[in-house]
C-alpha cells in the first residue's frame, strides 16, 4: 500500500545526519534508557520493572541471547535491554476501542513504528470473512474457530506454524508437539532467517550447531575476533566481556565494513572509569573488509598459517590435535595453499599487509576464539565461510580448551532455547524417536518448510493456515509483497502476540490476535505461579519469573499453545494438554526425558544460575559429526562480482529498534537522528556514482528472475564504510531482498547482500509504508 497515512511518522522521511560516535554505552545511554522506559512506564514502574532483569529471582531480559555475567552476584544493565523492556512494559494500552476504531486499511498505513507505539493488546480479536475491522473475540470462540479450520485441512501439511526467538522452552516444546501430533514438521521460525548457517556449518564440521565457549573463556582468551556483528547495538553486554578481556591482556580484532562505535571504544556504565574519561579500546585491529569477503579473508589467514608452519615446522599447526580428532586436513590443506592473492585482495578490498597483521596476532595468540552474528550469517555462501573459520580454529586446536573456539552470538533471548526443544522443520531421528517414545506415537519424518519454504507454500497455495508464535512474520521475511500475498492466500492466520504489528494487517481470510504475557508479566495457573526457561547463546539454561501484573484477559503462551492444540486434534488426543497449561513441572518433566542434558529439570532450573548443557566438542573434544571427527572442508574462494555503477546492500538494523520493533527514530552512534529511511554509503562512491550527498535516491535491486524491486526515497549519508557496500536498515529495505536470494545450504535469506543501483527519487508518496 502506498502513501503515507496523515499522522502516521511523517519524520521517519526527514533524517538528520551527525558524526558518527567512536564510543558505546557510557552515561548516556543509561540516561537515554532511562527516560524511554519512564516514558513507557513511568518513573516507578520503571526503577521496579528494571531492577528485576537478568536477577536470579527476576525474568530473562527479552533483549539478547548474551549470556549474564554471573547472573548469582550482578545486576547487568544494558540501554538496550532496558528499551525492550520498556517497550513491553509500557503502561499503553491497545484495547477493543483501538480496533473499533481504526479499520485494518487505515492501520496498514501505518509504519510498524507507529503501532508499536501504541501499546500492550489486551483482548482476542477476530478478523472476520470481508470484514474491515477486528471485534473482540471470547477465547472459546477463537479456539473453536482454530478448531474449524485445522478440521477443514487436506493434510497437515497445510498448516505451517512459525516460531520467534523469544518464546520460551516451555510454549515452544508444546508448538513441536502438537504440530507432530498433527502430523507435520513445518516448524519454521526466525533462526532460518538469522543463525541458520552457523547451525548448519557446525553440525557437519564440529558436531554441534552451537557456540563452543563460556564467558570465562571469552574473558581469557588472547585474541577474540568479532566478525559481522555490532555488539554495540545489538549485544551490549557482550562489550562487558570483551572489556574484561582486554583487562586480562586479551587483544580483539574486528572485521566489519563499518566502524561501529561499540567495537571501538567502550563506556562501561558501571565502572566510574566509564562515567568519566576515555572508556576501554577494544579493537586492536579493524579490518574495513567488504561485504562477503570474510570467506576470503580466512582463506587467506589459513594459507598464511601453512606459511608459517613451512617456515618453522613443529611450531604453528596443533599436529597432534588434527591428528587425533580431525580428518580432511591433507585434502583442505592442498586447496587452501592454492588460494589465490587477487582473488583476496578483490572480495576482501583489504590491503595484504593488514591480513598479515591479523595473522601475526594469530600466531602470538595461543587462544584464539571467533565471535560472529549476521555479517556472516546472511550471505549466499555463509556455510562456506562459516566452515572455513572452522578450519582456522582447528588449525591451531583453538577448539575445546581454555579461552579458545566459537563463539556464535545468537540474536532472540531464546531462539537457540527453541532450537533445542524440537522448533525445527528437520530434527534428527534420535530426537523423533525420543518425542515418539515418551508421547506414544510415531512423529512424521519428512521434513517441513522453513520460513522461505513457507512463504513459496502459502505463495502456491499449499498452506491454508500460518500461526505465528510471536514475532512478525510479514516484515521479518524476505521479499515483503510477495511475502504479504502469501500471507493473504490463507484461509486463517493466526498471530500470538504481545503488541500490535504489520503481521495483524496482512490476513487470511480470517485472522485472530491472541493477546500473551510478556516476560516481565507475572504468570499465574491454578495451579500457582509458574516460571518458563529460556537457553542463552552459550547453552546455559535458567528460570525466568515476571513480576508486573498482566491485563486480566491475557494468558501465557503456554496455555495458548495447550488450548490451540486440544482444539485442533480434538478431546481424544491423549497427550494431557490441561495439565501442562496449568503446571509448566509438568511439561518440564516431559522434557527431560526427551531432549538429551535436561536430565532433573525441574531441580536443575531452580538452583540460582540453572545448569549449562552439555557440548562435547567444547567438554571432552569429542566431535558427534558424521564421521566421528571434526572435519576440515574445502570450500571454495568467492569473489562477489558486483557490475559497474552498482553497490553491495546489506540490510541491519539502527540502534532504536529490535528487529521489526521501532523504538525510535536515531540511530545514535551512527549519527543518524529523527529517521530511517537513510542509505549509508562511502564518500568516494557517492562521487563515483555521481550522486549528490544528502540527496534522496530510490534504490533498485536487480535479480535474474528479472523483476526489479524498488525502495522509494532514501537520503544518501556519506558514511566511512568499505567502498562498493552500501547499507540501509531493515525492515524498509526489505522490500529489495528477493525471496530466492538465500543462502546455499541453510536457505537463510541473504539480506547482507544485495546488488543494488540508485535511481532518482520516487519522492515521499511512494514510501511503500511498513
Ligand atoms: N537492540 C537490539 N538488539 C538485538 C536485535 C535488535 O534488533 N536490536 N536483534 C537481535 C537479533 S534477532 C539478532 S540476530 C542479533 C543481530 O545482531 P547483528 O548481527 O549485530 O545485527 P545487524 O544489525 O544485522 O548487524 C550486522 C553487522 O554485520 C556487519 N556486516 C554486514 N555484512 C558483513 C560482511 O559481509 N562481513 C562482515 N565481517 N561484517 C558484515 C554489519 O556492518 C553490522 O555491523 O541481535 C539481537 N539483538
Ligand atoms: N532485511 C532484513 N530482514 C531481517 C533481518 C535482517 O538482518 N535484514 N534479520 C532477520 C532476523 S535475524 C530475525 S531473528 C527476524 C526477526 O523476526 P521476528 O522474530 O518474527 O520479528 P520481531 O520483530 O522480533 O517480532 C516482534 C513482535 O513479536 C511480538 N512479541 C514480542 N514479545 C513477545 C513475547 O514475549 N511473546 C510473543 N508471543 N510475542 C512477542 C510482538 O508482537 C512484536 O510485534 O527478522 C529477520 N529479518
Ligand atoms: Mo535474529
Amino acid at each position: 500500500m502506498a502513501g503515507r497515512a496523515p499522522g502516521s511518522d511523517p519524520a521517519q522521511d526527514a533524517p538528520r545526519i551527525t558524526e558518527p560516535s567512536h564510543h558505546a554505552v557510557g552515561v548516556h545511554a543509561v540516561t537515554t534508557a532511562m527516560r524511554l522506559a519512564q516514558r513507557q512506564m513511568g518513573v516507578l514502574r520503571s526503577a521496579r520493572t528494571l531492577l528485576r532483569v537478568n536477577q536470579p529471582d527476576g525474568f530473562d531480559c527479552p533483549g539478547c541471547a548474551w549470556p549474564e555475567e554471573d547472573r548469582v552476584h550482578r545486576a547487568e544493565f544494558c540501554e538496550n535491554g532496558a528499551k525492550a523492556v520498556a517497550e513491553e512494559a509500557t503502561r499503553r494500552r491497545v484495547t477493543p476501542a483501538f480496533f473499533a476504531a481504526h479499520a485494518v486499511a487505515d492501520l496498514l498505513g501505518r509504519s510498524g513504528y507507529w503501532l508499536g507505539q501504541q501499546g500492550r493488546l489486551t483482548h482476542p480479536m477476530l478478523l472476520d470473512e470481508g470484514a474491515t475491522h477486528y471485534v473482540p473475540v471470547s477465547w472459546e470462540r477463537a479456539y473453536e474457530i482454530i478448531g474449524e479450520e485445522f478440521a477443514a485441512l487436506d493434510s497437515p501439511d497445510e498448516a505451517v506454524f512459525y516460531t520467534s526467538g523469544r518464546t520460551p522452552n516451555e510454549p515452544a516444546f508444546a508448538l513441536q508437539l502438537l504440530a507432530r501430533r498433527l502430523g507435520t514438521n513445518n516448524l519454521p521460525d526466525c533462526a532460518n532467517m538469522c543463525h541458520e548457517a552457523t547451525g548448519d556449518a557446525l553440525v557437519e564440521t564440529l558436531g554441534v550447531g552451537k557456540g563452543s565457549v563460556s564467558l570465562e573463556d571469552i574473558h581469557h582468551a588472547d585474541l577474540v575476533i568479532v566478525a559481522g556483528q555490532n555488539p554495540g547495538t545489538n549485544h551490549p553486554r557482550m562489550m562487558a566481556a570483551l572489556e574484561q578481556t582486554k583487562g586480562n591482556g586479551g587483544r580483539v580484532i574486528s572485521v566489519n565494513p563499518l566502524p561501529e562505535a561499540g567495537l571501538e571504544r567502550f563506556k562501561n556504565p558501571q565502572r566510574p572509569r566509564g562515567v568519566v574519561g576515555e572508556g576501554t579500546k577494544l579493537t586492536d585491529l579493524f579490518l574495513q573488509i567488504r561485504t562477503g569477503g570474510d570467506l576470503a579473508l580466512f582463506r587467506a589467514l589459513n594459507q598464511l598459517l601453512l606459511r608459517a608452519e613451512d617456515e618453522a615446522p613443529g611450531t604453528v599447526l596443533d599436529r597432534s590435535f588434527i591428528a587425533e580428532h580431525t580428518l580432511g586436513f591433507e585434502d583442505w590443506e592442498q586447496d587452501a595453499r592454492a588460494t589465490d592473492r587477487d582473488d583476496v585482495l578483490a572480495a576482501t578490498g583489504l590491503p595484504m599487509e593488514q591480513i598479515e597483521a591479523a595473522a601475526r596476532m594469530v600466531l602470538e595468540s595461543k587462544s584464539v576464539i571467533v565471535c560472529w552474528a549476521l555479517g556472516l550469517t546472511q550471505h549466499k555462501h555463509s556455510v562456506p565461510t562459516l566452515r572455513e573459520i572452522v578450519n582456522f580454529l582447528l588449525l591451531r586446536g583453538n577448539v575445546g580448551r581454555p579461552g579458545a573456539g566459537v563463539c556464535p552470538v545468537r540474536g532472540h533471548s531464546n531462539v537457540q532455547g527453541d532450537r533445542t526443544m524440537g522448533i525445527y522443520e528437520r530434527p534428527t531421528e534420535a530426537f523423533h524417536r525420543a518425542l515418539g517414545e515418551e508421547f506414544g506415537f510415531t512423529s512424521p519424518r519428512h521434513h517441513g518448510y522453513d520460513s522461505v519454504g513457507a512463504i513459496k507454500a502459502m505463495r502456491d497455495g499449499k498452506v491454508k493456515v500460518f500461526v505465528g508464535m510471536g514475532g512478525n512474520f510479514a516484515a521479518a521475511a524476505p521479499d515483503t509483497p510477495v511475502t504479504e500475498e502469501a500471507l493473504r492466500r490463507c484461509s486463517l492466520t493466526v498471530q500470538i502476540s504481545t503488541k500490535p504489528n504489520r503481521s495483524h494487517l496482512v490476513t487470511g481470510r480470517r485472522a485472530l490476535i491472541l493477546p500473551t504475557l510478556g516476560r516481565s508479566d507475572e504468570d499465574r495457573t491454578q495451579a500457582g505461579p509458574q516460571f518458563v526457561t529460556v537457553e542463552d547463546s552459550m547453552g546455559r539454561v535458567h528460570a525466568s519469573r515476571g513480576r508486573l501484573k498482566p491485563e486480566p484477559m491475557l494468558r501465557s503462551e503456554t496455555s495458548i499453545v495447550c488450548a490451540m492444540a486440544r482444539a485442533a486434534l480434538g478431546p481424544d488426543d491423549d497427550v494431557p494438554w490441561e495439565e501442562f497449561a496449568a503446571d509448566y513441572d509438568r511439561l518440564r518433566g516431559r522434557i527431560e526425558r526427551v531432549v538429551p542434558g535436561f536430565e532433573d529439570f525441574n531441580a536443575r532450573v531452580r538452583r540460582p544460575g540453572g545448569f549449562v548443557l552439555p557440548h562435547a566438542p567444547r567438554d571432552a573434544r569429542s566431535f558427534p559429526t558424521h564421521t566421528g571427527k571434526a572435519n576440515f572442508t574445502v570450500n571454495d574462494m568467492v569473489v562477489l562480482d558486483v557490475p559497474e555503477g552498482r553497490l553491495l546492500l546489506q540490510t541491519l538494523r539502527s540502534h532504536d529498534q529490535y528487529n521489526t520493533t521501532i523504538y525510535g527514530l536515531d540511530d545514535r552512534y551512527r549519527g543518524v537522528h529523527d529517521g530511517r529511511r537513510v542509505v549509508l554509503v562511502s564518500p568516494a562512491d557517492i562521487t563515483a556514482l555521481g550522486v549528490t550527498e544528502g540527496s534522496f535516491v530510490d534504490l533498485v535491486s536487480e535479480w535474474p528472475d528479472g523483476r526489479e524491486r524498488r525502495a522509494a526515497h532514501f537520503k544518501v549519508v556519506p558514511y566511512p564504510t568499505a567502498r562498493g557496500c552500501a547499507a540501509a536498515y531493515m525492515p524498509e529495505a526489505t522490500v529489495l531482498v528477493p525471496l530466492d536470494h538465500t543462502s546455499d545450504i541453510s536457505n537463510t535469506p541473504a539480506y547482507k547482500s544485495v546488488v543494488i543501483r540508485f535511481e532518482p527519487d520516487s519522492g515521499p508518496d511512494a514510501v511503500v509504508v511498513i
